[in-house]
């Protein structure tokens, strides 16, 4: 009995997939929260699914996460749910206020009642920062959100920051630069990439249309950040921390790193890339780049994966998909 327990909310996604393998590893009971589906179908965890435990419920209903957490008691939450993409937010804004912001007022609230020693990460997420002038972006960088997604993180960025305050509760923020990983939903720019760049040597199609190539990100690999939430939760004292790589990259240089761990020539390239209005937001966020120096100092983490490195595994992943060779 003297397992640990942890609950992990958005389990079926990509973060979650990973932090469930990582702690299934390190001996933990899993419980993960899902939601109801017409036809129900985990693809990340299906590999899982006689070692964890499934709890129906949804981040928009207070009774089914309170129901989930008298059924886990858990002593470690991680709350990984999310209405993720930022694109999808402009035209879903109140769908997305209601998981990503409402849903930690909930869970939190239901912590408080039933299980308030338990610790809470809260994925929260570079896109706090907006069009920041401040480069790299550290923990104390001020919040300038620039989509309804990033808003409603900030909303939930402070909602466990003042439960932590009001309630001497134990839960923290891992402000999380972009992480990517053969698991990463095809509508993300990478796995868009890196998908494409696949199917254009399957000959099924010639091009890859995309926005805004100039956008810089600071990417990591998500099988690496998953330690670094698991960390935040281990220490005594619940602090927020950036979890980034120091290094960034544009989306140009992504695409050109693709097609080449693809076999392509660098003058080849150009061809498959078209640039199609429908991928532009209505506001982007430019420029995101980490300072990590306060999770490596306080917890000894540091990104493993290199940049060429990530790409590979979602290139060999995708070209492996599609059943083509290189
Ligand atoms: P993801 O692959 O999109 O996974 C999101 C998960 O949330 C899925 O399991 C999804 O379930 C679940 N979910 C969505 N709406 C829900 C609801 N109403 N109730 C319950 N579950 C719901 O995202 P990810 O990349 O793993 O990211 C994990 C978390 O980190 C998210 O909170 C994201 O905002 C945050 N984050 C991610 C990054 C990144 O670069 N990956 C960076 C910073 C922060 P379904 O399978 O049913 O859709
Ligand atoms: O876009 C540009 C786009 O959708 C990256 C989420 O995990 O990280 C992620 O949010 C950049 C943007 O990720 C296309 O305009 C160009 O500048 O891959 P993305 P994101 O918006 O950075 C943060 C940290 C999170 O918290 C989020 O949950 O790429 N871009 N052309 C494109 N983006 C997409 N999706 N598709 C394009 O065709």
């Amino acid at each position: 009995m003297n397992e640990k327990r942890a609950f992990i909310t958005g389990i079926s996604g990509q973060d979650g997939s990973f932090l469930a393998e990582f702690l299934l590893e390190k001996g933990y009971k899993v419980f993960g929260l899902v939601r109801r589906m017409s036809n129900p179908s985990f693809p990340l965890i299906d590999h899982l699914l006689d070692k964890v435990t499934l709890i129906d419920g949804d981040m928009t209903d207070s009774h089914s996460i309170y129901k989930a957490l008298n059924e886990a008691m858990p002593h470690e939450i991680y709350n990984l749910a999310a209405q993720s993409f930022v694109g999808t937010s402009w035209k879903q804004p109140e769908l997305t206020a209601n998981v990503n912001g409402l849903g930690v007022a909930r869970l939190l609230e239901n912590v408080r009642n039933i299980c308030p020693s338990a610790k809470v990460f809260q994925a929260s997420t570079s896109e706090l920062y907006g069009n920041t002038t401040v480069m790299p972006q550290h923990e104390c960088t001020p919040f300038q959100p620039r989509s309804p997604y990033g808003i409603s993180k900030l909303y939930a960025y402070w909602m466990v920051v003042n439960y932590r305050e009001s309630y001497n509760m134990f839960c923290c923020n891992g402000i999380t630069f972009n992480h990517e990983s053969e698991r990463r939903g095809i509508e993300f720019v990478t796995r868009k990439i890196t998908h494409g760049v696949a199917e254009i040597v399957a000959r099924k199609r010639n091009k890859i249309l995309l926005g805004n190539t100039q956008a810089k990100r600071d990417w990591g690999y998500s099988k690496d950040y998953v330690e670094a939430f698991w960390l935040m939760l281990q220490q005594d004292e619940p602090v927020d921390y950036v979890v980034a790589t120091g290094e960034q990259h544009s989306v140009q240089d992504f695409i050109d790193e693709a097609f080449k761990q693809a076999g392509f020539d660098k003058e080849d390239v150009a061809y498959h890339i078209g640039i199609d209005e429908r991928y532009y937001r209505p506001a982007d966020v430019n420029y995101l780049l980490g300072d990590p120096s306060k999770i490596e100092r306080g917890l000894g983490w540091k990104a493993k994966t290199k940049f060429s490195e990530l790409v590979k595994i979602m290139v060999d992943s995708d070209l492996k998909l599609m059943g083509v060779n290189k």
